[in-house]
């Protein structure tokens, strides 16, 4: 079987963060490290995005030309994988001059074949900036979903494309003025001829994932409208017709068609320029587009018609594995208020596999996923450290004091046998799941094996037996040996450089090498060390302050903070929130910040500790009403029993009590 896996070319307008990696990286680094270890044959491709309005609009920001852009994130982007370990064949850049050839040929195919036809259209126009506002130069409300912040092609709340010129309340994203509606000329894909074709083929996709086949089920019977596939714009590749001039194909036209000219750069080193056409012209060949779920209509409907619509003939997407997106600390990541994790400085601080770990294990398959740094360090304590690494560490000890770390293989008991036997039924379950693309579940299985060991060694208790039967300790620690093996081999796509450092200790080759089923007769370690270390709560605390910094100091310039992710209706209504009259109040001692008030909620008095103190003075409290959060867990905090949280507003560095505008029965109940 022959694969061909993509991840989504990443716009080169900006650094690579954890959100980005979750989706459409992580998952497909695992998945074609999984084939390359069954020696499949498997080509893996990448590169930037460096065309259309995203790198257009970088470039203006920082005063600098979109090549320089380009080139700066292009390799800021390039190392960040390599850091990370994402192991691709090919990490290409859209600017390149083959790419421009290869989409000229691709928009002379439909267009000689009349499946793009000009239009004379109407495209919003600035008349403060005097130019056209193609795509992300223009926002405005969803026309689809009513979300704020639509750009010209694409909302991201619903994933819809439309007609430009149906946004409502557009606005210039250069001067914020209100565009108004010029002619222009465009030419646009007939997506309708492709429809039939679309059809069949979707048809006997029932085995990819749900949100990416209904989508497109429902695209399908919505009806396929032409779309312009050219723009208005200095920047791109330029539409090879004579009377095109000044006009550029669409980013979202020409970047997948990046994947083709990334696979012939690729050829090309290879010395074997014509090995492209292996992958690409063969219709067997399984083409696997990974990507995030904004992406999911250009893959699944636009690239597909594209491929069709050609004189060769194109694999087309075997599937399209889409993942949700990664929020972190409970809000959306967003670059412009710096609320995100950079991945280059993240891997000055912590392990590569550290990261690829806790991504894996919280990778965002069925939903969004949630990135939070105590759960990282639960993750790496409590997996890494006190499940396989402690194994790890006891056989090895164990072994080295009493054996001089050689084991010999044995007949083994029963117990034995069934110890493996387990371990193998586990192991099956991994490969499945690697296979189809189950990165969370396999994170979990590959850990059983390890926790499967420690309760092996525990209830074998090598260290009772060593002076009456060291036949099976030595049984003990062989098995044990063995699962670690099988764990190097079942946690290598996630944590590639751990586990090849655990199969040398092992005295075994590196995992490329590996070839199914490892035979091993006896185990010789070699320079045993500690797998991984703890990450310490000063560590851990330390980086969600700087996070929380950083992004405040980009409120204060005038950002917003980010909108926290959605609750449900049930979920709101669960706050029971209160109005309370305040009783006492006094400082708690030695605090600057601290006051302890006593409230009356009509059903009951309360007391709790707020931090007002330096915003309001104790004496000045007594009498007023607040809002109060009355079913929240009470915590103690200086000794102090704190039952409920009086609200309060952060505004530019002070703090204003919430109150009522009116005076209340206390209990009354916020609506
Ligand atoms: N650059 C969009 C994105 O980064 C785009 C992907 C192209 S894949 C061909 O979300
Ligand atoms: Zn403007």
């Amino acid at each position: 079987m022959r694969y061909l896996v993509t991840s989504a070319l990443p716009y080169a307008n900006g650094k690579l963060h954890v959100g980005h990696v979750a989706g459409a990286y992580l998952p497909a680094d695992i998945f074609v490290r999984w084939l390359r270890l069954h020696h499949e044959d498997v080509v893996y491709i990448c590169g930037t995005d460096e065309h259309g309005t995203p790198i257009s609009i970088s470039a203006d920001r920082e005063g600098i030309s979109p090549a320089e852009v380009v080139k700066r994130y292009h390799e800021s982007i390039r190392d960040a994988f390599i850091a990370l370990n994402i192991s691709f064949d090919n990490f290409s850049g859209t600017a390149r001059p083959r790419h421009s050839e290869i989409s000229q040929e691709f928009f002379t195919s439909l267009y000689d074949k009349g499946h793009v036809i000009p239009r004379s259209t109407k495209q919003f126009y600035c008349e403060h900036d005097r130019r056209f506002l193609p795509d992300r130069y223009v926002e405005g409300i969803c026309p689809r979903c009513q979300a704020s912040g639509a750009r010209g092609d694409q909302c991201d709340a619903c994933g819809q494309i439309y007609e430009t010129t149906t946004l409502v309340e557009p606005r210039c994203k250069i001067c914020g003025n209100q565009p108004v509606i010029r002619e222009t000329t465009h030419w646009y894909l007939q997506l309708d001829d492709f429809r039939e074709k679309l059809t069949e083929w979707i048809a006997k996709k029932d085995y990819w994932k749900e949100n990416v086949r209904n989508f497109m089920l429902n695209l399908l019977e919505q009806g396929l409208i032409e779309r312009p596939i050219t723009r208005d714009l200095s920047w791109g590749v330029p539409v090879p017709l004579a009377d095109a001039a000044g006009k550029v194909l669409y980013v979202w036209f020409e970047a997948p068609i990046g994947y083709i000219s990334s696979t012939a750069e690729w050829a090309e080193k290879t010395g074997q320029p014509e090995r492209w056409k292996d992958y690409w012209l063969d219709p067997e060949t399984r083409l696997i587009h990974f990507i995030g779920k904004d992406n999911i209509i250009f893959h699944a409907l636009i690239w597909p018609a594209v491929l069709m619509g050609q004189d060769k003939t194109y694999c087309l997407p075997h599937d399209i594995p889409a993942n949700e997106f990664m929020n972190l600390e409970g809000q959306k990541i967003s670059t412009s208020r710096n609320w995100a994790i950079w991945v280059d400085e993240f891997l000055q601080k912590f392990p590569a596999d550290y990261l690829r770990y806790y991504l894996a294990c919280n990778a965002p398959e069925k939903g969004d996923s949630d990135f939070s740094f105590k759960d990282f360090q639960q993750k790496v304590n409590g997996d890494l450290n006190n499940v396989l690494g402690n194994l790890a560490n006891r056989v090895f000890a164990f072994a080295e004091r009493n054996f001089q770390g050689k084991i010999r293989s044995k007949q083994l008991s029963l117990a034995g046998k069934a110890v493996l036997d387990e371990a193998l039924d586990l192991y099956c379950q991994i490969d499945d799941g690697y296979r189809d693309y189950q990165v969370k579940k396999n994170s979990k299985l590959a850990l059983d094996i390890a926790r499967l060991g420690n309760r092996y060694f525990d209830e074998r208790k090598p260290w009772a037996e060593i002076k009456t039967a060291p036949d099976s300790v030595e049984e003990t620690l062989y098995v044990c040996l063995t699962l670690l093996s099988l764990v190097s081999i079942a946690l290598y796509p996630i944590i590639p450089e751990s586990m090849n450092r655990l199969r040398s200790m092992l005295g075994l080759g590196i995992a490329e090498d590996w070839e199914c089923p490892e035979l091993q007769a006896d185990y010789v370690l070699q320079d045993t060390k500690p797998l991984f270390y703890k990450l310490e709560d000063a560590q851990i605390e330390a980086e969600i302050a700087k996070l929380k910094e950083n992004s405040a100091h980009n409120s204060a310039s005038g950002v917003y903070e980010p909108i926290k992710t959605e609750i449900s209706y049930d979920g709101f209504a669960q706050v029971d929130i209160r109005v309370a009259t305040v009783l006492e109040a006094e400082a708690v001692p030695k605090t600057s910040k601290l006051l302890r008030l006593r409230v009356d909620i009509g059903s009951e008095k309360r007391e709790l500790v707020a931090g007002i103190a330096e915003h309001y003075k104790a004496e000045d409290l007594v009498g007023k009403q607040v809002l109060m959060v009355v079913n929240l867990e009470p915590k103690m905090i200086r000794g102090i029993r704190s039952h409920g949280m009086i609200l309060a507003v952060h505004s530019e560095g002070k703090l204003r009590l919430a109150v009522p505008s009116a005076s209340c029965r206390p209990g009354s109940v916020v609506k």
